[in-house]
């Protein structure tokens, strides 16, 4: 599974931090990235970002895949089942290793970005399905309730990650106790107020972080800063 090559790639490198790259400069973006790639598992865009860029997203793939070893696209697929089959088969076929995708549509929603996954990756288990069972933003409408269910619904469908927000302790420790088998990965760290340590004690496995890093006067320091600080709090 795409799940086990991230965790051993993790273990490898000695670092579980993803850097959420929404840097509008192409050149800017490539920079930081460069700085910051050997402190990284993966690299997170959204699918906007190569539009902004004026660049293919399978240069981009290709281009960051030189320096990280997994590029996660975050799209928040939330469609029918047909629709979320062919943007993922788009996105899958341009490179990306996994793909961020939304639950509250149903089951077979995800299931749909799951079989991309499994046909792009010709059912070898490389390419990755991540579903987002809460957000990190305020006043957000994923109650317990809803929360519990799309955990159940990661668990059930043995996605390869959870999305869960970095910056809600308690919200994360449910979402982690409802589906205990699968990882969660959490924005939500830094600029948006959530504390590395709390949030690895509420489950958190894998720490996604954009700004505090993008913004920093030397974002290279601020990389190796946090991937130490997530190392140290989960203990590799
Ligand atoms: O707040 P930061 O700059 O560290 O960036 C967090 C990234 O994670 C950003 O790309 C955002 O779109 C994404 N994200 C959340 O912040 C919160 C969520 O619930 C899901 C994704």
């Amino acid at each position: 599974m795409f799940r086990d090559a991230f965790e051993s790639k993790a273990v490898e490198r000695g670092t579980r931090l993803v850097l959420a790259l929404d840097e509008k400069d192409y050149k800017k973006a490539f920079q930081v990235l460069k700085a910051t790639s050997k402190y990284l598992l993966a690299v997170k865009i959204h699918p906007e970002m190569p539009l902004i860029w004026n660049k293919k997203h399978s240069r981009v793939v290709a281009k960051f895949k030189e320096q990280v070893p997994f590029v996660i696209l975050d799209a928040k697929l939330a469609d029918i089942g047909a629709s979320n089959a062919f943007k993922s088969d788009y996105y899958f076929s341009r490179g990306y290793d996994a793909i961020i995708c939304h639950g509250f549509p149903g089951k077979e929603s995800v299931q749909a970005v799951q079989a991309s996954a499994q046909q792009a990756a010709a059912g070898k288990g490389e390419k990755g399905v991540f579903l987002l069972c809460a957000m990190t933003s305020p006043g957000h409408l994923f109650s317990e309730e809803t929360a519990e269910k799309l955990a159940k619904m990661a668990e059930e469908l043995n996605v390869d990650c959870i999305i869960a927000p970095g910056n809600q302790y308690d919200l994360l420790a449910k979402i982690h106790s409802f589906a205990p088998n699968i990882p969660i990965a959490s924005p939500g760290i830094g600029t948006q107020g959530g504390d590395t340590k709390k949030a690895a004690e509420s489950g958190t496995r894998y720490a996604i972080v954009g700004r505090s890093i993008l913004q920093a006067g030397k974002p290279g320091l601020e990389a190796r800063r946090t991937r130490n600080e997530v190392n140290e709090v989960l203990k590799q």
